[in-house]
């Protein structure tokens, strides 16, 4: 399949991605052949009798970090050269809608997900293309930042969206937030809708649109300005 994106997932926790990832545009973009989506579990990647994926740190402190031998082998049997390959923690650059389009271009990605203290530092030195976070909060592994990743790539694969679903242009490819918008019935609750909005006035409503957006911008999100 040309153009397909292809994304291989490294996790502790592949049941997490069970469900996520089997609902709405993801699984059609998937069932369509747009996305093909592996997660692999790192401890198949273990030889040991106890499947060890960490290890203490040397020179101490607390905790464990995801020791280089599993992973070293996941991305030797998994990676091609042509595959990028992605560390999420909460140490990477911020993944923004930006990334997002950057990534999109790669045809092969491969996630490796991490957990407790994060990962041996030989890891980021030898495999690693990139490094993300999704925002300044700490998460019990990478599962969940894998899977955003993976949702905001997908609908920027092309034919992943509908006509309805990408109609549309959304808030950051613009630049500002979207303005307030409604639908039927014209007074809810008492609540109307701005009347510029049922006047038919085109060249008013996109005046009104743009004034709005930019307010709401002002309000919550200065920092887009
Ligand atoms: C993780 C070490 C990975 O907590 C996160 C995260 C937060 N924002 N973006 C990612 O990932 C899990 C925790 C500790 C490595």
């Amino acid at each position: 399949m040309v153009g397909a994106m292809k994304i291989d997932v490294l996790t502790l926790f592949p049941g997490m991605f069970a469900g996520p990832l089997d609902e709405s545009i993801i699984a059609r973009a998937r069932r369509n052949g747009l996305l093909q989506l592996s997660v692999h579990n790192l401890r198949d990647y273990t030889h040991d009798r106890h499947k060890s994926v960490d290890d203490r740190p040397f020179g101490g402190g607390p905790g464990m970090l995801l020791k280089p031998e599993p992973i070293f082998e996941a991305v030797e049997k998994l990676a091609t050269p042509r595959t990028r390959v992605i560390l999420v923690s909460p140490a990477g650059r911020t993944f923004n809608q930006a990334i997002a389009r950057q990534l999109a271009l790669a045809d092969e990605l491969l996630i490796i997900t991490g957990h407790y203290e994060g990962f041996d530092e030989r890891i980021r030195a030898r495999l690693a293309h990139d490094e993300l976070s999704i925002g300044d909060y700490v998460l019990t592994n990478g599962a969940l930042p894998a899977m955003v990743i993976i949702d905001t790539l997908t609908r920027l694969l092309p034919g992943a969206l509908g006509d309805d679903e990408s109609a549309h242009e959304e808030s950051f490819s613009h630049g500002l937030l979207e303005y307030p918008q409604y639908t039927r019935p014209a007074e809810f609750q008492g609540m109307k809708v701005p009347e510029v909005l049922l006047s038919g006035n085109h060249a008013e409503i996109a005046k009104w649109r743009a004034e709005q957006a930019r307010v709401r911008t002002e309000e919550r999100r200065p920092d887009l300005l």
